[in-house]
């Protein structure tokens, strides 16, 4: 594998009210890891994602859609006690959605080490985590502890997105936590909020020499429009942000990025062109509705590198 993720993915039901008020809403899927999994999968790319999902009906559409996608879920259980987790969208504009989970106790809360295949993950080049799986429970924090050790262990790149969500845990346990993976990752991929506090710092540059001088070799911080600052071997870029007229929904835009960006260090691109790939990824996703739907294939983004028209009949 190219990849391989962990993570919890979920039903996503969406609506473009408040919830009190939605009479109608469109099912989808959700799952930062999942959705990683799907950027790479369209790019191309050999990637695995381990998780667990109740042995219900959502669970089931779950794997049929990621499989279908082709990304490997060998590695997926199914949980005949334990619930798929839903969440919900109100997606009233792109600069006021709210997030409402029913995920507590999901099958994918109830994951431990003994979810983890050794050799599955001893053979990927990059281990893909978020600061979502630690905050799920005691056992998926201590698995994730796991999967790094397995990956250090055989010279697997740790890759890790702190995915901050303040509704899942508390903030003290939250930084500590986060921190401690941060510094065990090899390559660190936090948005700017999340960077300013985990450090303290309101600078991307401090921001990422905080991380650079305990020992991580790349740290990229995510600055939406603003593109995204980079830092490694010592050398700190500015990458220019892609302009986007037509937002609709941003969730998912930095699993996008880290799709991208995971693209471009698998094709040996500089880690300033593999940022850009991030970029234009991201910019993709948040042109349609759903977490995963706006995830390009190679040709849409050859296209929109080359501005070519798509023939559409
Ligand atoms: O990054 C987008 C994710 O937040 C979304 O797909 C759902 O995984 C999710 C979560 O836990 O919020």
């Amino acid at each position: 594998m190219d990849v391989v993720t962990i993570g919890e993915t979920m039903i996503l039901l969406s609506t473009n009210t408040r919830l009190r008020y939605a009479n109608n809403f469109s099912m989808g899927i959700g799952g930062a890891e999942s959705n990683v999994a799907i950027g790479l999968a369209r790019l191309n790319h050999k990637v695995g994602w381990i998780s667990r999902l109740g042995n219900d009906e959502f669970g089931k559409y779950i794997l049929s859609v990621i499989r279908g996608e082709g990304v490997d879920i060998s590695k997926v259980q199914f949980d005949n006690q334990a619930p798929t987790g839903i969440y919900f969208k109100e997606l009233r504009k792109p600069n006021d959605v709210r997030i409402q989970y029913y995920r507590k106790g999901s099958a994918a809360s109830k994951m431990d080490k003994n979810d983890l295949d050794k050799n599955y993950i001893k053979r990927a080049t990059y281990l893909h985590i978020t600061g979502i799986t630690p905050a799920l429970s005691d056992n998926c924090y201590k698995m994730i502890l796991e999967a790094i050790s397995i990956a250090k262990l055989h010279g697997v790149s740790v890759v890790f997105d702190p995915n901050l969500r303040k509704q899942l845990w508390k903030e003290d346990r939250a930084k500590k936590i986060l921190l401690e993976i941060a510094l065990q990752s090899d390559i660190f991929l936090p948005g700017l909020n999340e960077g300013k506090f985990l450090t303290g710092y309101e600078n991307p540059k401090d921001i990422c020499e905080y991380f650079t001088n305990l020992g991580v070799s790349t740290v990229v911080v995510k600055a939406g429009k603003d593109g995204a600052y980079l830092m490694c071997d010592k050398v700190f870029k500015h990458i220019k942000g892609i302009k986007v007229d037509d937002e609709v929904d941003p969730v998912g835009a930095g699993d996008g990025f880290a799709a991208g960006f995971l693209s471009g260090l698998i094709d040996k691109l500089s880690t300033e062109e593999a940022v850009k790939r991030g970029n234009v990824i991201g910019a993709f996703v948040i042109t349609q509705h759903g977490d995963v739907e706006g995830l390009p294939d190679k040709q849409e983004i050859h296209d929109f590198l080359s501005d070519k028209e798509e023939d559409v009949r």
